[in-house]
């Protein structure tokens, strides 16, 4: 008896710190079936099954950890390791993921991958280790969409006055304010706020007039497509740095292979919610008057938002690469 105790005592000493899996807890603000829990599912399978379950991954979602911003403070301080972020309240901590929604900066899916897992796109990934990320890949929000519950807007005219809700980002509010609005930056979610009328309206992509049945609380829809949002999937820079080279690469490609996963998954469904939120009653303007629009906010890349050297340059890069 006492020297089988023995064995297995020996035996757990020696395998037992293998055997306990290293957790990596990431936090979503959104709900299950949104477009960035998408790409954490992903991620957590492969991750999982790509390290033998050495690696297991915790997934904080529905605001149950903080919004998006209080998940970015965490992961730079290292007690959350990693997030999937909607590009909008990165640009408190880093003015520089401005660029990424300058509004109409991008035609087309594809022109937005192509840029954003180019060099382009891996200056804004370099640039987020000043803040105490490591920007690892890019997975996508979607071009965004305005809807709002006064009437159906088919022109900047038509946007004068509403109460719009913005993301916690000064570019996502000087938008709004240069095409007339009158926004409100709120975190996520918003569905209660729209419900009580706080706000009249907001900006998202299609997924999200799905997932959260705004189509329940909001009459009307714009196919504005005015910015291009992305999510900047991070890890703290802190943590990535202690583990081993074999493990980051790991964590790399399994978060860039979640994020390829999850683009084509977002956008083949996307035919599907238009039809669906026009079945639901929503009185969607598919053609506005999108040159309006343009006008409207052209002077931007002139304004403080863009200032700072660095941020210029790259703007300009980009503008340059989207012709
Ligand atoms: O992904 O806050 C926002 O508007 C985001 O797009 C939201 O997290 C949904």
């Amino acid at each position: 008896m006492k020297k089988i105790s023995l064995v297995i005592l020996v035996w757990l000493v020696t395998f037992g710190p293998a055997l306990a899996a290293t957790t990596i807890k990431l936090g979503v603000v959104t709900k299950p079936g949104s477009a960035q829990n998408i790409v954490a599912d992903k991620f957590k399978e492969l991750v999982e099954e790509g390290s033998d379950n050495a690696f297991e991954v915790k997934i904080f979602h529905s605001a149950s950890i903080g919004n998006e911003t209080e998940i970015l403070q965490q992961i730079q301080m290292g007690t959350l390791q990693m997030g999937v972020i909607t590009d909008g309240p990165f640009d408190t901590f880093d003015p520089i993921v401005r660029v990424i929604n300058y509004p109409f900066l991008f035609k087309d899916h594809a022109q937005a991958d192509n840029i954003l897992d180019g060099p382009l796109g891996d200056q804004i990934l370099a640039s987020l280790e000043n803040v105490g990320f490591k920007g690892l890949c890019f997975s996508e929000n979607g071009f965004r969409n305005l809807s709002n519950n006064k009437h159906a807007v088919g022109a900047p005219g038509d946007v004068k006055g509403l109460k719009i809700r913005v993301m916690s980002s000064a570019l996502h509010k000087t938008i709004w304010q240069a095409l007339g609005a009158n926004p409100t930056p709120m975190p996520w979610p918003i569905y209660t706020e729209l419900e009580q009328g706080v706000i009249d309206g907001q900006e998202n992509p299609l997924w999200v007039m799905e997932v959260y049945k705004f189509y329940e609380i909001q009459k009307f829809m714009t196919l504005t497509r005015h910015v291009y949002s992305s999510h900047i999937n991070v890890a703290s820079l802190k943590w990535f740095a202690t583990l081993s080279p074999e493990n980051q690469a790991l964590i790399t490609s399994a978060i860039k292979a979640a994020a390829v996963f999850q683009r084509q998954d977002n956008r083949k469904k996307n035919a599907g919610r238009l039809a669906l939120l026009k079945e639901k009653g929503m009185q969607v303007v598919e053609t506005p008057d999108i040159d309006a629009f343009r006008r409207q906010v052209a002077g931007l890349k002139e304004m403080d938002l863009y200032a700072d050297p660095k941020v210029q340059g790259l703007l300009i890069k980009l503008l340059d690469a989207v012709k």
